[in-house]
């Protein structure tokens, strides 16, 4: 029996929205997506697929929404904004232009051109080109907010079939960038070492258990800087659907996109998709991945923070396909 964790892409043919703690009511979620800055996070759908994208504003002649590569989009589509309080806005795909080849949590990026998108005065998203820095003290990890329209579900019962198309937003601290999970002994014959791409999050729920990317035999993070088993609150886990959707940071009271949905990891001993102790990936906007954006948009990314500091790495899509190796 394979007992390696499975990358889980974020798209739902039916793509990954916001899995949610059992003991919080959903309405924190759903208040968290309703924030101002996140009105940004849209949408994308199609006969055939539900993700999400990130509205981050006009240049070239056109208006342009960042989504994850991994969100293959061949008809014409509706980007949608709703969420709680706010109106809509529906737009129209004309073009789509991705990474290739493409990386989950690596460089899973694309950007679609949006036609007809009218006199909308939808404030797009300022988008971050340094990465975010992770010091090796726990409790300074940061803090971030992810935004989706994926499915949910709690930590209990994981993801839940069908329930995608709600804007979510839950809380989580960036616990690496890019690191590798070992499984199994080695020497043996299910001895299995994988490389994960991106800043990535633990769903915990305040036990060493499911605090995952704490353990010492599995994860290759440097010791002093594992995760912490305490749960944010509103702590949750990207899902089918979300892929596409946004991973925010405050800076300098600001709300700046660092990052896109793009997978999350669970089976083996981390659980069924959802559950404690999984995790979610996202590709992080750096420095190159900001200036392909402004190549194709023309439109650049805010001035680096001196709050903010280099690093580098990457990734999903909802679909409830997974990728086995
Ligand atoms: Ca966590
Ligand atoms: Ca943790």
């Amino acid at each position: 029996m394979k007992c390696f964790p499975l990358f889980v892409w974020l798209l739902a043919a039916t793509t990954p929205a916001v899995v949610i703690r059992d003991d919080l009511a959903d309405a924190w979620y759903k208040e968290i997506a309703d924030k101002d800055a996140y009105k940004c996070v849209g949408r994308i759908a199609t006969d055939t697929t539900s993700a999400s994208g990130v509205y981050i504003g006009f240049g070239n002649g056109a208006h342009w929404l960042l989504t994850a590569a991994h969100v293959s989009i061949t008809s014409p589509a509706t980007v949608n904004f709703a969420g709680g309080i706010s109106s809509a806005y529906s737009l129209i795909v004309s073009s789509r232009i991705a990474y290739d080849p493409y990386t989950l949590g690596l460089n899973d990026l694309a950007l679609i051109k949006i036609h007809n998108f009218g006199s909308s005065n939808l404030a797009p998203a300022k988008f971050s080109k340094t990465l975010l820095d992770i010091p090796d003290a726990v409790a300074d990890h940061p803090l971030i907010t992810s935004v989706g329209f994926g499915q949910t579900g709690t930590g209990i019962t994981g993801q839940q079939a069908g329930t995608q198309g709600t804007k979510r937003g839950f809380r989580n601290r960036i616990d690496a960038i890019g690191t590798t999970y070992t499984t199994g002994t080695a020497g043996q014959p299910d001895y299995n070492v994988r490389a994960y791409e991106g800043y990535m999050a633990d769903f915990d729920n305040d036990t060493d258990g499911n605090n995952t990317l704490n353990h010492a035999d599995n994860t290759h993070i440097p010791a002093g800087a594992k995760s912490s088993k305490s749960w944010e609150q509103t702590e949750g886990q990207l899902a089918p659907g979300d892929s596409g959707g946004g991973l925010f940071r405050t800076v300098d009271d600001q709300e700046v996109l660092v990052g896109i949905n793009s997978y999350n990891v669970d089976g083996g001993v981390l659980g069924p998709a959802g559950t404690y102790g999984t995790w979610s990936g996202w590709t992080a906007i750096n420095r190159e991945r900001a200036l392909w954006i402004r190549q194709h948009t023309g439109i650049e990314a805010v001035p680096e923070p001196c709050t903010l500091i280099g690093f580098t790495a990457g990734a999903w899509l909802l679909g409830r396909r997974k990728r086995r190796n």
